[in-house]
């Protein structure tokens, strides 16, 4: 691998780190102990032990990486803020790791943790990792090294909430015995207690990340020739400020992004946002039924050099709208959900099988025209500000009616997120409810039907007819 990056002329632009996320495993027929790939530590994979976490990290970078060896124990949580600092980049305030880059360049003052804490919860076992454990590898076990002080400790039932006095705790001084064999707890109680404490206080039930970078909100429809807002935010979720903060929008070519709010900012704190919103418009005569991308970029002054964060978003051009009067099954709807399979035109839901519904039918008589649905559904058509009026016949259909009288739901109708019409339950004994709808200046109309009585068994319900008349 050297010699390839040697020869694109690449070493000087690159490092190359070895490392393993744990010591060395038994699986698929491998013996550990041929070569001694533990050395003088105790334990394998999976083993809290030094021999099941600590490996070496041999590190290449001609110019970067200045020859010799450290103690310095570093976890897998530096490699992140590492490679930042190594390219030039900030890194995210909220991380354990600390940068191990100036240890690289062969400084000895490089940031050491205060402790490292390692948590384990596995039901896999292995023969030689479980004997190292007393026969405790699928026990919860914690494990905290702080200078040469190891803890480990091992919690008999499945509860990392288990009160301290019930887990069964050790203590190693890995200066005098690297190989953990002598567990010092009963002459250093002071300092388990100590070790232990710090468990504690690495562990988090919940950790959610601080926003970094620049995250773009849409919304899923574009309706040609309408405008509609855009937001952009750019998080400094580093620990240093930033300067020249600007978030610029792409929009796809002949669209219009008009900024409604400013969008730069000359400082960006440390933990600071900057957002920014458009009113983007899409021309009149955009390509229906295509999805187009738009992206924010967020750039910054950071103390490296310039940052840059874009992020891609993308909206959704709806089907054309109806030029005459029409049966919504003739029509491309925007987007179906359907509670059993799939929404079927022109006949009653049936099963789950595309086509499996019979004909439309209330109390016997059946309709030719109409989408079937099963509670929870949800159907959205683009009127395009064109419709008058909705019409159909909304009710639980006879193919369940025919089968049990229990199906019960509720039909709705919003146009463009406004609420037009709830009925009252729905039933194979109250019969279907006609709906007539004054629809004008609609953009989208949403058929949804829901389950009315927390069962959805039987709850096939159909919108005989519908239809919407244009002007
Ligand atoms: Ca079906
Ligand atoms: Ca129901």
């Amino acid at each position: 691998m050297v010699d390839r990056l040697r020869a694109h002329g690449l070493e000087q632009d690159t490092v190359v780190l070895v490392t393993s996320d744990n010591g060395p495993h038994e699986e698929g027929g491998v013996n550990p102990d041929l070569f001694d790939a533990n050395g003088p530590l105790r334990g394998y994979k999976r083993n809290l032990y030094e021999g099941g976490v600590r490996v070496p990290l041999i590190a290449w970078g001609p110019g970067r990486v200045s020859q010799g060896t450290s103690d310095r124990p570093t976890p897998l949580t530096d490699v992140l803020p590492t490679l930042a600092e190594l390219g030039g980049a900030p890194s995210p305030s909220d991380v354990d790791g600390l940068s191990a880059a100036p240890l690289l360049a062969g400084s000895a003052d490089s940031a050491r943790h205060g402790h490292l804490y390692w948590f384990r919860d596995e039901w896999g076992v292995t023969s030689r990792a479980n004997a190292q454990d007393n026969k405790r590898a699928t026990w919860l076990a914690e494990a905290v090294r702080q200078d040469d002080w190891k803890a480990v400790r091992f919690a008999p039932e499945r509860d990392h909430n288990l009160p301290d006095d019930k887990w069964q705790v050790e203590l190693y001084d890995l200066a005098a015995d690297p190989g953990e064999s002598r567990n010092v707890i009963d002459r250093h109680a002071a300092k388990g207690r100590e070790l232990v404490a710090l468990m504690r206080s690495s562990w988090k039930d919940a950790y959610p990340r601080k926003p970094f970078g620049t995250r773009l909100t849409l919304p899923r429809l574009a309706v040609p020739g309408e405008a509609f807002t855009v937001t952009a935010t750019l998080d400094n979720g580093s620990a240093r400020p930033w300067a020249d903060a600007v978030l610029a929008l792409r929009a796809p070519t002949g669209w219009t992004a008009t900024p409604v709010s400013p969008a730069t900012a000359d400082q960006l704190a440390a933990g600071g946002r900057l957002t920014a919103s458009w009113r983007v418009t899409p021309p009149a005569n955009t390509a229906p039924a295509t999805t187009w991308a738009l992206v924010a970029e967020g750039t910054a002054d950071a103390p490296s050099g310039r940052v840059r964060y874009p992020a891609t978003g993308t909206v959704a051009t709806p089907p054309a709208a109806p030029v005459r009067d029409s049966y919504l099954s003739d029509l491309t709807w925007i987007s179906a959900t359907n509670g059993w399979g799939p929404v079927e035109r022109d006949t009653s839901n049936g099963r789950s099988a595309a086509g499996d519904g019979p004909l439309i039918s209330f109390g016997g008589t059946t309709y030719p025209k109409g989408l079937g649905v099963h509670a929870p559904s949800d159907i959205a058509y683009h009127l395009g500000a064109a419709g008058l009026r909705f019409t159909s016949l909304v009710g639980i259909d006879d193919f369940s009616a025919k089968q049990s009288s229990v199906g019960a739901t509720r039909a709705k109708v919003y146009g463009d997120d406004r609420l037009l019409l709830t009925t009252p339950t729905l039933t194979a004994a109250t019969g279907p409810v006609r709906v007539d709808l004054d629809v004008r200046g609609v953009r989208v109309l949403r058929l949804v039907v829901e389950d009315a009585d927390n069962r959805t068994s039987f709850d096939h319900t159909s919108w005989a007819l519908a239809h919407v008349t244009v002007g």
